[in-house]
């Protein structure tokens, strides 16, 4: 089968029709489309459009090391057996493509490379044009249209716009492991707030049961108003698939909260109005333009950088042009 090339809207319906039908060359090349910034991105989202919420978001984040694409991959194995398509994007904060740490994962998750419901895709997080939070809710639609039933979005837990994207997720993991000082690093990135559920993986090391109290701890001095979910804690050793049920019942647990609580609607609505803000913003950057010689900014930045102008009535007078 020849590759389709998007250059105009029809090979865009051709590409996600192709992908409708899990077509796995599609769905790299609708991934390498959005993840591009391509300028076919509002016709792909258009066209991806009316399959969004279908599929279950799970977000898993933490600590290089602690065993995310270990678990990811522990997971697939099991949401497999339940007869679901899935689809898992890692993303590296390294430099793209490259970098050990996508090495690893494709390592680690290989056992799934030549199972066709399954979909794996590494994303860089440098280098995007509409930011990291604007290219992984487009890549989760993809892969949403491409019929999967749960995505695992794997992020490294140390910048914020991972923990933003973890965010972002239906259900999002935190994974720790003893003796890393994870739980108090936990609360200082804010990603005590963002978790539902906190995996302590390797289980069967020393200091596990200290990682799990430290944790429990911490939970239990957060304010939560009644029918607030509770942050669930779980015990599992992932390289050795042990505790891997336990991670999935306490997911299941939490989705069925969602469902009853009405927190599912609220989490999709805030995913998109993060995502719409990520393409406004983006949007105006790019209106405002660099500081180009000839811009609208250039002009007003020598009157400002002389005293003729203040900055603020600088500003307000871009929007004004912006907005005419
Ligand atoms: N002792 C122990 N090692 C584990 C466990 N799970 C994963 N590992 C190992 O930890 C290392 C990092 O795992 P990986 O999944 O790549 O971590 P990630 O960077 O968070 O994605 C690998 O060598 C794994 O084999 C576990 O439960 N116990
Ligand atoms: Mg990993």
């Amino acid at each position: 089968m020849t590759e389709v090339s998007p250059r105009r809207s029809r090979d865009v319906s051709a590409l996600v029709s192709r992908a409708r039908t899990g077509d796995p060359r599609a769905v790299a090349r609708l991934i390498s489309l959005v993840e591009s910034g391509d300028p076919l991105l509002a016709e792909i989202a258009a066209a991806l459009a009316p399959y969004a919420g279908h599929a279950q978001v799970i977000g898993l984040t933490g600590s290089p090391g602690v065993g995310k694409s270990t678990t990811t991959n522990e997971l697939v194995r099991a949401l497999r057996a339940a007869g679901k398509r899935v689809g898992v994007l890692a993303i590296d904060p390294s430099s793209p493509y490259t970098g050990g740490a996508i090495l690893g994962d494709r390592v680690r998750m290989q056992d799934h490379a030549t199972d066709a419901g399954v979909y794996i895709r590494s994303m860089s997080s440098r280098g995007h044009l509409g930011g990291l939070s604007a290219a992984t809710p487009a890549a989760v639609r993809v892969l949403e249209g491409a019929g999967c039933d749960v995505v695992l979005v794997e992020t490294v837990g140390v910048g914020q716009a991972e923990v933003e994207v973890a965010s972002l997720a239906d259900t999002t993991l935190v994974l720790l492991a003893p003796g890393m000082g994870d739980a108090i690093q936990a609360v200082k990135a804010g990603i005590l707030e963002i978790a539902d559920v906190f995996v302590v993986n390797k289980a069967d090391r020393d200091g596990a049961d200290a990682t799990y109290r430290d944790i429990q701890g911490m939970i239990a001095l957060g304010e939560r108003a009644p029918g607030d979910w509770r942050p669930q804690v779980v015990r599992a050793v992932a390289y050795r698939n042990e505790g891997i049920d336990d991670v999935l019942a306490a997911i299941e647990k939490h989705r069925l909260w969602l469902v009853e609580s009405g927190g599912l609607a609220r989490r999709r609505e805030a995913r998109a109005a993060a995502e719409i803000e990520a393409i406004a913003l983006g949007e105006l950057r790019r209106r405002i333009g660099g500081l180009g010689e000839d811009s609208a900014l250039a002009a007003l930045a020598a009157q400002v950088a002389v005293g003729q102008l203040d900055p603020y009535a600088a500003a307000a007078q871009l929007l004004a042009d912006l907005a005419s």
